[in-house]
């Protein structure tokens, strides 16, 4: 398939200023008849006029009120060239879609009856013929007509102008967005739905309709959804000044969607998995989760829709800055310090675990990417996550308000504009004058820096001396890589644990705690003055850099910074180097056979830990919880999945039994009676009670167990509820027990069978248990309420096998791989971008041992040499192969 490069950009030959649309809307045959006024750009160098379209039916071309006859256009690999166009020019384009057999989830299909678009990133060609790229911008009126009873409710971007009867059984709606838009923003929705609604001012007094649609039965789970809308448009207000531009802002929810959501201009389309939520169904993750989303897509608004991306290679400018404001948004509503802390470390998690994974992988790309084959295969954790981090790193180095006047300069300039990551790292030099030149690289170089600290102390002069060191390894395409612009955020403690006062040497600026040292050589060596003993550094407070630290911390200095570091980000980190520490030893003692021990040192700084009440629930919890198998996994060049399992069990295990009764006192303590309420608050306090509880249960006995069944039976809210199936479904104990566990299982699926979403996390928890193998999965596939189409679903069972039970998906005889290749071979059919997705679980088949390759790679070339393979599915596999 064809590789499109960033470098052959060129500007298009033709502007769009209006277009109008109407929709005749049947899921056999809708017809769409388009009229745009378009006019040349005389700066580019394509001097005809290109259209894209794919699987839709052309019933007419007219330019300038003339029918196009054959010879006057070509169409060919989804382009429609227009050959000697006049400089301005109206085209009137009538084409056909068949709607309703559109399973790919892109461009115009329906659910349940229901119409929805997907756009982004090029699902516009698949409703009209169109320049369907991000810097071609225009100015939208659409005009919906259907039958009433089918379609009551009709919608589209911006604001209801005009809507009425037709007379036959139909009636019609029509829509004008007043901001100009490039084509990937377009939506509509069409069908049975129901809202809640409500007028909110904004800051400067003007009145906006904020509305919440779902299917009928949904109403009483669209509150939280509804205030975190509210939450966004003060917080976007408060924090950047961004004030909403439209007078009707909707959130529309389907459960049909390929990811989480969309930032359609004044019509969002939602997976209900981020719009609906009530005590009785959602968990506090479920709560938080739609809270960022909400988020997410609403600032995406000015950051993405307001400034849009020059051409697809420019994501990261949209996507890496509205996942740091959605990330500073969740931090910012719950308020503490520590809570701001652990929400950071959720989001490094992320990052380590999926992200650095990916970059260490065939798919590795820059944050700019040079050259694509699916643009649907690159709304990566790399774009996105990296891309945050790249942002936060513009903020770590220009602080809180010369971030701020950075933004404010990116939005003076571009406002209305299609730009490139350039001019976002522009806005931020010239706003502050700061050197950002070698920042560039961040964009053009993929990889994960590595950066190695040597240290050394010199008592008679009272000098801490720092080195640090970068490397960057090869990713696919790009080798010796040049060295990064990295900010070291660097404490150093003292023996009582407080952060000694902190001078540069030859450098003016002091600080009391945190200082930020930038790293831009090879190699650069920093000098601390006056430093009257010994310090235990704490390197890279809240994770200052998307890098890989190398430190030769002893066990000492890593129990000191766990107890006593001011930064919460490095004292959590410090409790998980300790950690893995132990867990890889532990593994390689399960490959010899040999004993399994865990150390006392260890055991002791997490009972501390735990029973440190001054600690806020949440920390305790983030603390608490072990590296998982996948962050383990990157410790080895070699992976061997049921050691690192089993390693890990063990050391729950063993926690679980020295620390029975601290962990019965956290349990007790931290129970959350009364009405439920999702605030950070009892979150945190649910989140302990189960951590508490999950540890229990790897060391039972009866009483453990009875606590899990009794929690699951009384439990008042889907938080509780959940956190002891998932207990009693991993549960190991006496038959009778394991009995009652699997009876749980099934009174959760009865209680629950017509909450889709609750149903998800039912194949979700199964599919995750290290009791589920490959066997389990297939059957669990024949269940009635199993289906591949609902890609929801075929994520709860599917891609938490594949992703989220190593130990049982890389089953020695390989039937885990055989299993993975049918599947994505089915979905390819039904869903290339869903099915590109978990064609993506193979991506570090070289990281395994030789007998697992094996079967790793004969699965890569079943799906490989599979007819019809789309270029989606494609991509993966043979950048896996290559
Ligand atoms: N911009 C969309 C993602 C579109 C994905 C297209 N395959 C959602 C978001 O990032 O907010
Ligand atoms: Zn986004």
């Amino acid at each position: 398939p064809l590789t499109i490069f960033r470098k052959d950009y060129i500007a298009p030959g033709f502007w769009v200023d209006t277009v109008e649309m109407g929709f005749d809307l049947d899921p056999i045959a809708t017809h769409v008849a388009t009229r745009m006024t378009m006019r040349r750009n005389h700066d580019s160098s394509e001097k005809n006029l290109v259209l894209f379209g794919e699987t839709i039916k052309l019933l007419q071309l007219r330019m300038n009120g003339v029918n196009l006859k054959k010879s006057a256009y070509s169409i060919a690999d989804g382009k429609l060239t227009i050959l000697n166009a006049p400089d301005v020019v109206t085209l009137e384009i009538e084409t056909v879609i068949a709607a309703g057999k559109n399973t790919s989830m892109s461009g115009l299909y329906v659910s349940n009856g229901n119409f929805f678009t997907q756009c982004e990133a090029e699902g516009f060609r698949k409703i009209t013929y169109y320049p369907d790229r991000p810097d071609v911008m225009g100015t939208f009126t659409i005009m919906l007509r259907g039958d009433k009873k089918k379609y009551p409710v009709l919608l589209s971007n911006g604001n209801l102008i005009a809507e009425g009867d037709l007379g036959d059984g139909r009636h019609y709606a029509t829509w004008e967005d007043p901001f100009k838009k490039p084509s990937y923003l377009f939506a509509l929705v069409a069908g049975k739905l129901v809202c809640q609604e409500e007028k909110y001012k904004l800051k400067s007094g003007r009145k906006v309709l904020l509305q919440v649609w779902v299917e009928a039965g949904n109403l009483d789970k669209t509150q939280h959804a509804m205030d975190s809308l509210k939450n966004s448009i003060r917080w976007d207000e408060e924090r950047f000044g961004l004030e909403l531009d439209l007078d009707r802002f909707m959130i529309v929810a389907t459960s049909d969607f390929n990811m989480g959501a969309m930032e359609n201009k004044g019509l969002n389309i939602f997976n209900t998995k981020y719009v609906l939520a009530n005590p009785s169904i959602a968990t506090d993750v479920d709560y938080a989760g739609i809270e960022s989303v909400v988020g997410h897509e609403y600032f995406h608004n000015w950051t993405g829709n307001r400034v849009t991306c020059r051409d697809w290679f420019q994501l990261s400018l949209k996507e890496g800055l509205t996942v740091f404001r959605d990330q500073e948004f969740s931090a910012d509503l719950v308020g503490t310090e520590t809570g701001r802390a652990v929400k950071r470390i959720e989001d490094v998690r992320v990052l380590r675990q999926v992200q650095f994974s990916e970059d260490a992988g065939p798919m590795a790309h820059p944050v700019r990417p040079d050259s694509f084959v699916e643009i649907n295969n690159f709304y990566t954790v790399t774009i996105y996550e990296k891309g945050a981090e790249v942002v936060r790193m513009y903020y770590t180095l220009l602080g809180h308000d010369g971030f701020r006047k950075g933004m404010d300069l990116y939005f003076k300039r571009h406002d209305g504009q299609a730009v490139a990551c350039d001019d976002f790292r522009a806005a931020m030099a010239d706003s502050s004058g700061h050197d950002l030149a070698q920042f560039e690289r961040w964009y053009s170089q993929a990889g994960t820096p590595r950066v190695k600290a040597e240290t050394s102390y010199d008592a008679d002069a009272k000098i801490y001396q720092i080195t640090l060191s970068q490397t960057c390894p090869d990713t696919p395409g790009q080798s010796k890589k040049l060295p990064f612009h990295i900010p070291v955020a660097i404490g150093l403690l003292g023996a009582d644990g407080k952060d000694l006062k902190l001078q540069l040497e030859g450098q003016t600026t002091t600080s009391n705690n945190t200082l930020v040292l930038e790293l831009t050589a090879e190699s650069q060596t920093f000098r601390f003055t006056g430093i009257t003993q010994k310090p235990t550094p704490s390197i890279l407070r809240n994770f200052s850099a998307p890098v890989v630290l190398e430190y030769a911390y002893t066990d000492e200095e890593l129990g000191h910074l766990l107890a006593n570091d001011s930064d919460p980000f490095n004292r959590w980190e410090a409790g998980q180097r300790l950690a893995t520490r132990r867990l890889v030893k532990l593994t390689n003692a399960v490959q010899k056979g040999e004993e399994l021990e865990l150390d006392a040192m260890f055991i002791e700084a997490l009972r501390a830990t735990l029973n440190d009440t001054t600690l806020d629930p949440s920390f305790r919890e983030v603390v608490l919880t072990l590296p998982s198998e996948a962050m383990i996994a990157e410790e080895f060049a070699v992976v061997d999945p049921q050691s690192i399992h089993t390693a890990r069990q063990f050391v729950r295990a063993s926690l679980a039994q020295h620390l029975k009764s601290d962990l019965l006192s956290a349990y007790e303590n931290n129970l959350t009676p009364g009405k439920y309420s999702p605030d950070a608050v009892s979150a945190a306090k649910r989140g302990l009670k189960n951590v508490a509880l999950a540890y229990l249960l790897a060391w039972p006995d009866d009483a453990t167990f009875m606590l899990a069944k009794t929690q699951f039976d009384e439990a008042q809210n889907m938080t509780d509820r959940l956190a002891a199936l998932s207990g009693l479904s991993n549960f190991s104990g006496s038959a009778k027990n394991t009995k009652a566990a699997a009876q749980s299982l099934q009174k959760f699926y009865k209680d629950f069978k017509n909450e889709a979403l609750v149903i998800d996390k039912w194949f979700m928890l199964q599919a995750s248990a290290y009791t589920c193998d490959v066997a389990k999965v297939r059957e669990l596939m024949k269940h009635s309420a199993f289906t591949l189409s609902n890609p929801n679903r075929a994520r709860s069972l599917i891609f938490n096998f594949c992703n989220a039970n190593p130990a049982r998906f890389h089953a020695a005889d390989g039937s885990g791989y055989a299993l993975w290749a049918e599947l994505v071979i089915a979905l390819n059919k039904l869903n290339p971008q869903v099915a590109a997705r978990l064609a993506r679980s193979l991506d570090r088949w070289k990281k395994y041992p030789q007998n697992l390759q094996a079967h790793m790679k004969a699965a890569l070339q079943k799906v490989a040499e599979t007819k019809k393979l789309s270029k989606d599915v494609l991509e993966v596999v043979s950048k896996a192969l290559a």
